[in-house]
């Protein structure tokens, strides 16, 4: 038995928020677990610090399974970001502690390793289609097999996506939300011409993947699938909001482009429907936000019967501790599609020493005992939480809209 004797939620920001779980046992072995949701952070500390830790005292660390039961069932108000980002964090905890003590590393106690590494795309952005063309030509030229394009929109002042000048791009950018304004005309005018000249520069050996971020209806969906065929991409992202399962009905009926989705999705019932009419090619929910590793590899059992892939999300708003878990998890499933990579800062970086490595377009989890990731508490403790919230999106006329 490696009985849980403390758990503590630890709160830092270093550039940007992230929320930290660590758990330590009797025989003083530490897990950590990443519970940053972005924009909504302190309800995930306090969810944990005050609802979840104190009935983990007490409980065996190794009986993984159970203990997810136990939060998920046991919280009767199932589902939601907050609580699945909560039980994410403890599992992450828990299978870090189970590798240290069984001195392996995570993706080996997950069946071991199905590839050498995970195909990772990066993020080229711009406000322009040639600022984002010469960074696509950057991430090539560092290695890269897969990259996102996202250009800035003629006519709107702001696009996601798409980092301020000469900055790195954060979405969480104001104590209060940003008002950004959104239109699917200007938008859908802009994308064709930036497949176009991307397939003109780069040619056809490289991964080419786009993000709609929840903002065209389904047959908006897929007209902009069907005219982006002829350019092949990987991907077409977050194409219409998925509450509503069945609406990937109408953008399947009207494009072959692969479709992604998933991003906030925090259990299997999110996807159930898209993944059992193959309404999707890739599920991009993810350790932190979708209950963890235990619960994550359940959505992967499922989309593999399918024949769809993982492609998890992999924002700087997910810590290093989730990108390590992330790794551990697409290193060994069997379908494992591709991996969003958004490098995080040096100072991040260095609050969270970690053993996971890039190289030639591919990350590799490292082979250290857990999940390869530890915390800098004293660096850590000089950068207070400093409230940040994702922007809203209105359209032209004022209307509300998704951002
Ligand atoms: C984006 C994210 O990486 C992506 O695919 O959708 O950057 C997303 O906007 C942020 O994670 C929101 O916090
Ligand atoms: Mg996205």
């Amino acid at each position: 038995m490696a009985e849980i004797v403390s758990a503590r939620v630890i709160i830092t920001c270093p550039g940007r928020n992230f929320v930290t779980l660590r758990i330590e046992t009797s025989d003083g072995v530490v897990g950590l677990g990443d519970a940053t949701l972005n924009g909504r952070e302190l309800a995930v500390a306090s969810y944990l610090t005050d609802h979840v830790i104190p009935c983990l005292i007490g409980r065996d660390a190794h009986r993984i399974e159970d203990i997810w039961q136990y939060l998920y069932r046991g919280a009767y108000w199932r589902r939601g970001p907050v609580t699945m980002s909560s039980i994410g964090a403890v599992d992450m905890a828990l299978w870090d502690i189970k590798g240290k003590v069984a001195g392996l590393p995570v993706y080996q106690l997950l069946g071991g390793a199905s590839r050498d590494g995970c195909m990772v795309y990066g993020h080229a952005n711009g406000a322009t289609i040639e600022e984002t063309i010469e960074a696509a030509i950057a991430h090539v030229e560092q290695g890269y097999k897969a990259v996102r394009l996202q250009a800035g929109v003629p006519g709107l002042k702001a696009t996601y996506g798409v980092a301020k000048p000469g900055q790195r791009y954060e979405p969480a950018d104001a104590s209060l939300p940003t008002e950004s304004l959104w239109s699917t005309e200007r938008y859908m005018r802009s994308v064709v011409p930036l497949f176009e000249k991307a397939r003109e520069v780069l040619g056809w050996d490289v991964h080419l993947l786009h993000d709609v971020h929840h903002r065209l209806t389904p047959i908006e969906a897929g007209r902009l699938g069907k005219d982006l065929e002829p350019f092949r991409p990987f991907w077409l992202e977050d194409a219409t909001p998925a509450e509503n399962q069945a609406a990937f009905r109408i953008i399947r009926q009207h494009t072959t482009v692969p479709l992604a989705v998933g991003e906030i999705f925090n259990t299997v019932w999110d996807a159930k429907q898209l993944i059992e009419e193959q309404l999707i090619d890739y599920v991009r929910a993810t350790i932190v936000h979708a209950g963890g590793l235990t619960h994550v590899r359940r959505i992967a059992a499922l989309a593999d019967l399918y024949q769809i892939r993982t492609g998890c999300h992999g924002a700087t708003d997910l810590s290093p501790v989730t990108m390590a878990a992330a790794l551990h998890f697409g290193l060994s499933v069997p379908n494992f599609g591709i991996q969003e990579l958004m490098p995080h800062t040096e100072l991040t970086d260095a609050v969270f020493p970690h053993a996971y490595s890039y190289k030639h377009g591919m990350m590799h989890p490292g082979d250290k005992p857990g999940l390869g990731v530890e915390i800098d508490e004293k660096l850590a403790a000089k950068y207070e939480y400093k409230r940040a919230y994702l922007p809203v999106a209105r359209l032209e006329d004022g209307t509300m809209f998704n951002w």
